[in-house]
């Protein structure tokens, strides 16, 4: 796992050594080389010790492999023919635009610590742990998406990463930073629309290319395939037992940010016709009647797969993530039927308008969609996951919370970081939860 292999299909594989292009990313090698031994190992220790996982998995663990070998060559093959590559944060950046003006847009990295005590030479210890791991990535220099990046953007939405992209400001030279209207009126939608445009002009000055009528369609469509297919993925989490553990079902939701749009669909795609078939046998990741348990909260980055591990490894499913990796980021499509440049602009206005992160005053979309995913998902119990220092996920956890208790759905309120420090407690409690949905 995450090493320097490709495997053209099963059983012909071929050494490839990425060491050259890690070098002309500016990556620090040795660092990089310890950060890919840790998850390989926690790869292969939660992911593939997995029982009963559908075959299409095969794909997302090759994916996965070669998360920073063969999905970066591909985006230096890109830049090599002129194409730019365009980092984000945050699934408020739309990547219609950035594929209309024919660029392609990335996740970057923010799901592990790493050089904590030189991120604290920037950022207050308590800041979460995203902001902290996106600063790491960075100052480690470990993140071959981020150095490939042509233009990284930020958007103001919690004041931490506010505040902490003037920092990054210092640390890059290509960032761009969008502003993002924090209520929901006529006024503001206007002041989202704002910025999607000045982000389009951004695009294509980067690019050189104009967005067109027709390049945009074809991007809305592209866009909306992937997180079509990825919500039929979801809707089959629905059965019982689930055809899916939610483990392998977060990974899918986490390559989303990285992998190439058309292949993923695809791949999404046959998983989910495997799926079908596991659904009509009657086959699951996870004996029927397992408990089954919704995640709403704070987005999981890629490797942040710890709630995920230690409420399987107790004997629940996760059926569903009400979280930006996840449900919140995926299950709205952008309209299609525009014509002009203008009219599509306002449907993928509508679009992210309707996408309930926790920094908008109020939020009350948010309570009810969870609740709508207690009932479609059939959960039996809703954990929610909060970074330690992330206000605003923090404060509606009790709002949250409360809203369950009145219609005697029962929510755990975890609050916990990217280390193992708490694992141990994590479990005790966890397990404890479980306990009481039996
Ligand atoms: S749309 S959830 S991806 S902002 S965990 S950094 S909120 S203190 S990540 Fe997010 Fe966009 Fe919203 Fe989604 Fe701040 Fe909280 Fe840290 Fe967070």
């Amino acid at each position: 796992m995450f090493s320097n292999q490709i495997i053209l299909k099963i059983g012909d594989v071929m050494t490839i050594d990425y060491t050259p292009m890690w070098q002309e990313l500016g990556l620090d090698l040795a660092g990089h080389e310890a950060l890919l031994n840790v998850l390989g190992t926690a790869y292969t220790d939660i992911y593939l010790s997995q029982k009963n996982r559908p075959e299409g998995m095969g794909y997302f663990d090759f994916v996965m492999s070669e998360v920073h070998g063969l999905r970066i060559k591909e985006l230096m093959d890109e830049k090599a023919a002129g194409r730019k590559i365009i980092g984000s944060y945050c699934v408020f950046v739309p990547e219609e635009i950035v594929l209309a003006a024919n660029a392609t847009l990335v996740g970057l990295c923010s799901g592990a610590d790493f050089a904590v005590e030189k991120v604290e030479q920037f950022l207050p210890r308590n800041t979460c742990s995203l902001i902290k791991s996106s600063f790491g990535f960075k100052i480690g220099k470990v993140c071959p998406y981020l150095e490939s990046a042509d233009m990284i953007v930020g958007e103001n939405t919690c004041d931490g990463k506010k505040k902490a992209y003037e920092t990054l400001g210092g640390l890059v030279d290509n960032l761009y930073v969008m502003d993002l209207p924090q209520t929901k009126t006529d006024q503001t939608k206007a002041i989202l629309k704002a910025e999607y445009l000045k982000f389009k002009t951004a695009v294509e000055k980067l690019t050189g290319v104009t967005v067109t009528p027709e390049s945009l369609k074809s991007a809305i469509e592209e866009v909306n395939a992937k997180r079509a297919a990825i919500h039929r993925l979801s809707v089959l989490r629905k059965a019982d037992p689930a055809p899916i553990s939610g483990l392998d079902a977060l990974l899918a939701n986490q390559v989303f940010f990285y992998d190439n749009p058309a292949r993923f669909t695809e791949s999404v795609n046959k998983i989910c016709d495997e799926l079908e078939t596991r659904i009509q046998e009657k086959t699951g990741a996870f004996p029927a009647g397992a408990p089954r348990i919704l995640v709403a909260g704070c987005p999981q980055a890629v490797p942040n797969w710890k709630l995920h591990m230690i409420t399987e490894t107790e004997g629940a499913v996760i059926v569903g993530e009400e979280s930006c990796v996840g449900e919140r980021g995926t299950r709205n499509l952008t309209a299609d039927t525009g014509t002009t440049v203008d009219a599509m602009m306002d449907a993928i206005v509508d679009r992210y308008f309707e996408v309930d992160c926790a920094i908008f005053t109020p939020n009350p979309q948010r309570l009810d969609h969870i609740q709508e995913m207690v009932t479609d998902y059939n959960a039996q119990g809703v954990i929610h996951y909060g970074l330690q220092f992330c206000q605003p996920y923090l404060m509606e956890s009790i709002p949250v919370e409360k809203a369950l208790e009145e219609r005697n759905i029962p929510c755990l309120r975890v609050e916990t970081d990217y280390g193992m420090e708490d694992a141990g407690q994590l479990k005790t409690r966890v397990e404890a939860f479980i306990e009481q949905l039996r």
